[in-house]
């Protein structure tokens, strides 16, 4: 039977990190595919993917868990037509709740090994209020602590408190019986998303869940907490330092920002990845296409049109999307 891990986890959380960072280090002797749905509709994850795994499926335009079941359920049966993998990890939106993810592959009639939430313990209290972030917890069975190099252990301890209460609190519970499905979850650390083996190699006890799937109902998250996207292209003459300005200049509302840009001072282009005002880039040498970069945060239409007016090198489309 085909095994799967599904990621879960708010925006920039490090959910890729892990996958790039861990995935391969563990199971080396395994083929691994990876199933990406990136929030909006430009996805940046699965260019940074393929630099390490092999089969990587990208699905993007919409929330897995909402909309797009059916396109989720189709592209993972290609895959496992095609490539007969021995094991799927399935990185969630970060706007994405995990529950629905794990019906579909059930459907399929693949093994749900466990549904991992990370955490970012640096950025927790500015996220925790978000509600698609507590379901995250709730739905599942290993939580995983990241970014413990930004915090103090005084710190670090607040947020498992904290994590814990949320988690007990929205815990998935079963329709028919009124009991809660992951009573075994288990909490790690991690730093760049490495975490012990031991992680992967759980007996998770998630068959029960099972029984559920019948009645859940998938509530509408994405309308609560208005998490929009604006995609700017670049014009041709930027040079790093401008980027870097820009990022120091964000608004608090854009708390994401993703993107891929060639530099007039710098030989590759350039992934960015800035979440929650910390930055990192790594280099993409085979990036071919234009250099754009995707705002994310919560009702950023104007905030993005004002950022386009101080950096006149952001082009923005022209339609608008809603605020
Ligand atoms: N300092 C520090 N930075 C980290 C750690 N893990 C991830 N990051 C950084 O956090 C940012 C976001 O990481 P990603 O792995 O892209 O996060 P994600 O959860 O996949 O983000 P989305 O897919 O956009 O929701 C990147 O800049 C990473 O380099 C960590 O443990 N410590
Ligand atoms: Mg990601």
């Amino acid at each position: 039977m085909i095994q799967s891990f599904i990621i879960t986890g708010f925006l920039g959380v490090g959910k890729t990190t892990m996958l790039t960072n861990t995935v391969k280090k563990y199971f080396k002797n395994k083929k691994i595919a990876i199933v990406v749905n990136e929030f909006g509709d430009i996805g940046v994850d699965s260019k940074i993917l393929t630099n390490v795994h092999s089969e990587v499926l990208e699905i993007s335009e919409g929330c897995i868990c909402c909309k797009l079941a059916q396109e989720f359920e189709s592209g993972v049966s290609e895959i496992v037509n095609k490539y007969n993998p021995d094991i799927i990890f399935v990185e969630t939106s970060g706007a994405s709740e995990p529950f629905p993810i794990f019906l579909s592959l059930q459907n399929l009639g693949i093994s749900i090994e466990g549904i991992i939430c990370v955490v970012d313990a640096k950025n927790f209290d500015t996220y925790k209020e978000n509600s698609t972030a507590k379901y995250q917890l709730g739905g599942s069975n290993i939580i995983i602590l990241n970014k413990v190099d930004l915090v103090t252990p005084a710190e670090l301890e607040e947020v498992k408190k904290e994590v814990i209460q949320i988690k007990e609190e929205y815990n998935i519970k079963n329709n028919l019986t009124g009991e809660t499905v992951f009573n075994n979850y288990m909490i790690h650390y991690a730093e760049q998303g490495l975490v012990n083996k031991e992680v992967f190699e759980g007996v998770y006890q998630i068959d029960e869940v099972i029984g559920l799937a019948k009645d859940y109902k998938h509530l509408d998250h994405t309308g609560k907490d208005s998490i929009t996207q604006k995609v700017a292209y670049l014009k041709e003459n930027v040079r790093f330092n401008d980027i870097d300005q820009l990022l120091s200049a964000l608004p608090k509302s854009i708390y994401r920002t993703k993107g891929i840009v060639k530099v007039t001072d710098v030989p590759n282009p350039i992934f960015i990845n800035y979440s929650f005002g910390d930055a990192s880039y790594e280099e993409l040498p085979e990036y071919k296409e234009k250099s754009l970069l995707i705002f994310i945060g919560e009702s950023i239409a104007d905030d993005v049109k004002l950022l386009s007016q101080k950096f006149p090198f952001l082009i923005l489309p022209q339609f608008s999307i809603n605020k």
